[in-house]
């Protein structure tokens, strides 16, 4: 029998947590023929809830599951992890300034990534929904200095199916013939979610776009006042409308990341946020979301686009305020 992949998850108790488990068991992550053994994190106000989902998926008799466990302690918990799900994150609570959402963070992500670096398997792969995201991966992978920096992600594929979404539903047709969209930048409100080269079904999306509504600048107005911020503000609207944050949306997405990142991007691109090689004009180091296909297990950014204007003044906005976030930690001590 194949040797089981160790998983490990934090904020297991949690509502990403429990949507993500059952993926994961079932094989919608690592695919139908690989054993998985989970390692469940949370701090120990949520140890309780975490043994619940245990039980439950002890209740669902996956077969390709092989062992779950609740930890409180990180060392243990990443223990041989060959995929890590740091999900768990210190949300912002009323009167809370940046600094101190930060500084706490910084106190869960930064011992994490140290946990990951004495702990983990050799081909460890990180992705962090917790947020802020993509600085959450920043502080963890500058405590792991013995793992390639690549292998710490952040998520933005949420956003990126969100422009699917959105845009499947405006030119017609299935989400799944769409192609060549990106989310550049933090995951955040600044994201830019850029259609330039999409294609659906193989036209351009651009050009569908100008015909369905009546003209090129209609189609602009249509992207920078309808498009753009309802994917940047997609999170809010389903507050609004759900009465609770996005769950199961989440978790699909962070099951698409870490699928695609180890079984390969057939239909071309998609969106993560990555350690950034100084591509774009995107300062090496951050992590930030671009266009990467996975080639040979490994993300690679797309190269060689071309940035109008308008893009390349959306994406300098949005890792500005990464730049910004680096070096708010930078001053905290926490990187
Ligand atoms: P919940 O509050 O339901 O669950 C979080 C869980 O994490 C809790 O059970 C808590 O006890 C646990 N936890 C806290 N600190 C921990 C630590 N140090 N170690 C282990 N566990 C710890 O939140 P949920 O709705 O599951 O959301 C989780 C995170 O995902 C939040 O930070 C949220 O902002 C973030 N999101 C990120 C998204 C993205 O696209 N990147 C989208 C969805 C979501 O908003």
């Amino acid at each position: 029998a194949k040797k089981p992949i160790t998983v490990t998850l934090t904020g297991a108790g949690g509502q990403i947590g429990y949507a993500l488990l059952f993926r994961i068991a079932s094989g919608a992550m690592l695919g139908p023929d690989t054993p998985v053994r989970l390692n469940l994190l949370e701090i120990p106000q949520g140890v309780r809830a975490a043994e619940g989902a245990a039980l439950e998926l002890q209740d669902s008799a996956f077969p390709l599951l092989s062992h779950v466990e609740v930890y409180d302690d990180a060392r243990s918990a990443f223990h041989g992890a060959n995929v890590a799900l740091l999900v768990g994150a210190r949300p912002r609570s009323a009167g809370m300034e940046r600094g101190d959402l930060l500084t706490a963070n910084g106190g869960i992500f930064g011992p994490q990534g140290a946990a990951i670096n004495a702990a983990a398997a050799d081909d460890v792969r990180v992705i962090v929904v917790g947020n802020p995201a993509n600085t959450n991966a920043l502080i963890a992978a500058s405590h792991a200095p013995d793992v390639p920096a690549e292998r710490f992600t952040a998520l933005t594929r949420l956003d990126h199916n969100r422009a699917l979404g959105q845009l499947a539903a405006t030119v017609d047709t299935p989400v799944g013939d769409i192609r060549r969209v990106t989310i550049w930048g933090n995951h955040s409100a600044t994201q830019f979610p850029d259609i330039a080269h999409a294609t659906a079904a193989g036209d351009s999306v651009p050009a569908l776009l100008a015909a369905r509504l009546g003209g090129t600048d209609s189609a602009r107005e249509w992207l920078v006042d309808e498009f753009i911020p309802r994917v940047a503000k997609r999170g809010a609207e389903i507050i609004e409308v759900r009465g609770s944050s996005s769950v199961a949306s989440a978790a699909s997405a962070t099951i698409d990341h870490m699928r695609d990142w180890v079984a390969g991007t057939p239909n071309g691109w998609t969106s993560a946020a990555v350690v950034s090689d100084g591509s774009y004009g995107v300062p090496e180091g951050l992590v930030s979301s671009f266009p990467v296909e996975s080639v040979d297990g490994t993300w690679r950014i797309v190269p060689d686009l071309e940035l109008d204007e308008f893009a390349r003044h959306r994406i300098a906005a949005s890792v500005a305020e990464l730049v910004e976030e680096r070096d708010a930690v930078r001053s905290l001590g926490l990187i």
